[in-house]
């Protein structure tokens, strides 16, 4: 792990060498759950570099995307018991521990980029302080694009969906697919081609990037823009790890930070028509959910809503009450 200290020569030919006496030089492994060519995985390996060219190579961050240090579902308590030191992973994925990690897979709450950014500014304080309270210092968030149905056929209300294989990502995608009289199978981004391709799942609620990213026109026919929501994934530091960071180094990831989140979001925006596209040029049929489809997912929407202020109490309605006070 240690090596000396040495030069790092960043884009730009810009050369930063550490001084006399600079700290050990570490290597911080970050696993990532979803594809390299993903644009949170590419915004991560830009954050990597940022902090290592502005620590002077103190600090080198190396991205392991596609689940393949961690699976994204472990990836959280591999960051917080120290197995690694950094990692990504969608937030809401957490959602089964507290549901107020799900605040932003409620159902047509935030259902924009504007209103993402509304809600995660209401709820980030929150969050930090669960964050903390297991080991974990977060350090950014970015918002996926708004979320839509694929089938693999014409679907044109909520009747027709009745004992399909449903894939599903967080606690509140199981939900819609038990309200929606689906059968829900849980199914990491990373292998969601294959599930498609044998037919153990054959719908999932998500966004077009990750459609795109997974090529499903292969197995699937239908996206449905419902934009339900747009979840979120973050990227968390040891809380041990982070205190042994020196105040320098610190204030780097922090910028460095800041970055990635403004990159991430303006990245997530972009890429939204560019997959819906890239959908189309698959052969899919893309377009606006129908009239009746979206007042029967409002409802189910009104439901999930209840269900979630229900067991979030004072915290999640602080939440809420925050970012209707935004608008
Ligand atoms: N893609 C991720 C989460 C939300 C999204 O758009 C996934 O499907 O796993």
């Amino acid at each position: 792990m240690k090596r000396p200290v040495k030069s790092v020569l960043a884009a730009g030919a810009i050369v930063v060498t550490a001084g006399v006496g600079a700290a050990q030089a570490e290597k911080w492994d970050m696993p990532m759950a979803y594809s390299a060519t993903n644009f949170h995985s590419a915004v991560g390996a830009e954050f990597a570099k940022c902090v290592t060219t502005g620590t002077g190579g103190e600090i080198e961050i190396v991205t392991h995307p596609s689940g393949s240090l961690f699976k994204g579902a472990d990836i959280k308590r591999a960051v917080q018991t120290g197995q690694a030191p950094i990692g990504e992973r969608l937030l809401s994925g957490h959602q089964n521990e507290n549901a107020l990690f799900g605040f932003d897979s409620v159902p047509f709450l935030a259902t924009s980029f504007e209103q993402s950014a509304k809600l995660w500014k209401a709820a980030k304080p929150t969050l930090t302080k669960i964050l903390s309270e297991q080991n974990l210092h977060l350090l950014y968030a970015v918002p996926w694009p708004p979320q839509g149905l694929y089938f693999k056929k014409e679907i044109n209300s909520v009747a027709e969906m009745k004992g399909i294989k449903f894939r599903s990502y967080n606690t509140a995608t199981a939900r819609l697919a038990e309200l929606t009289g689906m059968l829900p199978v849980t199914i990491e981004a990373a292998e969601i081609s294959q599930a498609f391709a044998t037919g153990v799942a054959e719908s999932m609620v998500s966004s077009g990037s990750t459609g795109y990213d997974r090529k499903v026109w292969e197995s699937l026919t239908h996206f449905y823009e419902v934009d339900s929501w747009l979840p979120r994934n973050y990227v968390m530091v040891n809380k041990d790890v982070w205190g042994k960071t020196s105040k320098g180094n610190q204030n780097i990831i922090n910028g460095c930070a800041s970055l990635a989140e403004y990159a991430g979001n303006y990245r997530s925006i972009e890429y939204t028509q560019f997959t819906l596209n890239g959908l189309k040029a698959g052969g899919m049929k893309v377009g606006p959910a129908g009239d009746k489809l979206v007042s029967d997912l409002k409802a189910i929407g009104d439901t999930m809503t209840k269900e979630w202020l229900a067991k979030t109490g004072a915290e999640g309605k602080a939440i809420v009450d925050a970012f209707k006070a935004m608008k």
